[in-house]
């Protein structure tokens, strides 16, 4: 993993990224076309969300066929083309690698609807459900009358789950990514891949979400057939995983990505994002910077070499999310920029992030496509939420938000900041390979050293989240490396939302 830990990664939804023949989709071409901006940027990696065969139920993420491109997107000669020129340019393709579940479009499901059929046991079917509850809400069965049965969908009833218990479905799975791999891509993003063994059927503890969980989540199943997919297929190639994994901890977490145990390089785990919320997204409370920034910390004190995030496509904008003074919101996405550049781990930027992208304005439900937004509230409505107050669940949640077209010009200051910023990765090593230690979080303020040895150049990252000026002694050999708001001279103070990186004179000789 050694070139890894250099990269930096830049999600797309190419769906809103952008679009190339004006039908207002966006497509291949258009990324291909936006290939040297993001080389600018300096980014070294894109990840793709789906750009899969798929009936769109849950935008991509329900797969029809996994060595097609959907139509809207382009074709595969599309995207040939965009491994070709984005390796010209030094970056590599990572593809979303969507295995718990298919599409109920898939012939695989489609199949398995008869009995007799090899394709059958590729998929949970029982005469009678468990009472396991579904991630987007309601059951997690669904009945199907040509299959004469119930079938299992963690997700929704259009994205039956694979059953790995059955020996053909990891085959599969292993000649998908062979054929993606043999196309030369840089590696997979695993949806939700801890989820994938279900150990038994029984029914769950009773939840208010997610009964059935204590069943599926990260089990050793799912540590094998990790292990097995490395073994046989990831090692062969040059490539690299960042695994989805729900509900993880951070023993989970270093169970799956520790480098001895072969299974994935990097996770993206939620707990920093569940610091504004109460047990589940949808229940959001004020945003409270010490407590977001002691959680990232603890995941930095606990876990070697981890993905750092801020934003995906499920989640809110973070302009939107983590500023909670809209005064402030330029100044604040910047310093989100130098804490996510600066932090030890492979960053991975989220499209639009870099113009600090913030929520879009939604009206009412009809402003709303996502399938999770919509069963939600339907769930709301039902146990006697008022319109209102499901309204404004949804409004403040829902994944649209950061699937909506990217408005570029927004702000190109906050593009400035994120250029440095990734330059001094590139420049700096011990923004690479330093180590981590929490110097302090308080009132707003977390403050951070990098640094590879005691002799060697020491980097003191503070980040403001706060309205208000807060004092801050460095020490004495500490100088302004780099401000957010440009300045050279430090007077004892942050100012609002400002990130400072300070540099010690005194071990790097300048
Ligand atoms: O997400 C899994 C997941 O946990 C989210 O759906 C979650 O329920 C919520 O959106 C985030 O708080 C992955 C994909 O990223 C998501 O887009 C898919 O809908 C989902 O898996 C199913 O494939
Ligand atoms: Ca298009």
């Amino acid at each position: 993993m050694t070139d890894l830990e250099r990269k930096i990664v830049y999600q797309i939804y190419p769906m809103s990224f952008a679009d190339s023949n004006g039908d207002g989709i966006g497509d291949l071409q258009g990324i291909i076309a936006e290939l040297e901006r993001l080389a600018r940027l300096g980014i070294d990696i894109i990840w793709l969300s789906p750009v899969y065969k798929s009936p769109w139920f849950d935008n991509g993420y329900d797969i029809s066929d996994y060595c097609q491109i959907d139509p809207r997107f382009g074709t595969m000669e599309d995207m040939d083309e965009l491994i070709v020129r984005a390796r010209e340019l030094g970056i590599g393709v990572v593809m979303d690698l969507v295995i718990n579940h298919t599409s109920d479009q898939h012939e695989w499901f489609i199949k398995s609807k008869d009995p007799s059929s090899k394709y059958r046991n590729y998929y949970f079917w029982r005469e009678q459900p468990n009472n396991w509850t579904s991630f987007f809400g309601g059951p997690a069965w669904s009945y199907d009358k040509e299959g004469g049965g119930y079938y299992l969908h963690l997700f929704a009833p259009q994205q039956p789950d694979l059953d790995y218990h059955d020996p053909g479905v990891i085959d599969e799975i292993k000649n998908i990514m062979k054929f993606w791999l043999d196309k030369g891509i840089a590696g997979f993003r695993c949806d939700v891949i801890n989820i994938i063994w279900k150990e038994s059927l029984d029914d769950g503890r009773r939840s208010l979400i997610l009964t059935g969980r204590e069943h599926y989540l990260s089990k050793d199943g799912t540590h094998d057939i990790l292990k097995e997919l490395r073994r046989d297929v990831l090692s062969k190639y040059d490539c690299f995983t960042v695994g989805e994994t729900v509900f993880v901890d951070t023993d989970m977490a270093r169970d799956l990505c520790a480098p001895e145990r072969s299974e994935l390089d990097m996770v993206f785990s939620f707990e920093h994002m569940e610091t504004d919320q109460i047990i589940v997204k949808w229940f959001k409370t004020r945003f409270h910077p010490n407590k977001f920034f002691h959680v990232i910390s603890k995941w930095q004190k606990a876990i070697g070499w981890n993905a750092l995030y801020l934003e995906n496509h499920d989640q809110p904008r973070s302009a939107s999310r983590f500023i909670r003074d809209a005064d402030f919101r330029s100044e604040g996405t910047k310093a989100l920029a130098m804490m996510l550049l600066t932090l030890r781990g492979t960053p991975f930027i989220y499209q639009g992030q870099e113009v600090g992208t913030g929520n879009r304005e939604l009206k009412s439900m009809q402003d709303i496509r996502d399938v999770e937004s919509h069963n939600i509230y339907a769930l709301a409505r039902k146990i006697g939420f008022p319109k209102w107050l499901a309204w404004r669940i949804i409004k403040r949640t829902t994944r649209d938000h950061a699937r909506s077209p990217v408005d570029w010009q927004n702000d190109t200051d906050v593009l400035e900041t994120y250029r440095d910023l990734i330059r001094f990765r590139k420049e700096l090593p011990v923004l690479i390979y330093g180590k981590y230690n929490e110097v302090l979080i308080r009132g707003g303020l977390f403050v951070y050293d990098r640094f590879l040895d005691e002799k060697s150049i020491r980097i003191r990252v503070a980040i403001s989240l706060g309205s208000k000026p807060v004092r801050y002694d460095p020490g004495m050999a500490m100088a302004i490396f780099y401000s957010t708001y440009g300045r050279k001279e430090y007077d004892g103070a942050l100012k609002p939302y400002e990130g400072i990186m300070f540099i010690d004179e005194q071990s790097s000789g300048r």
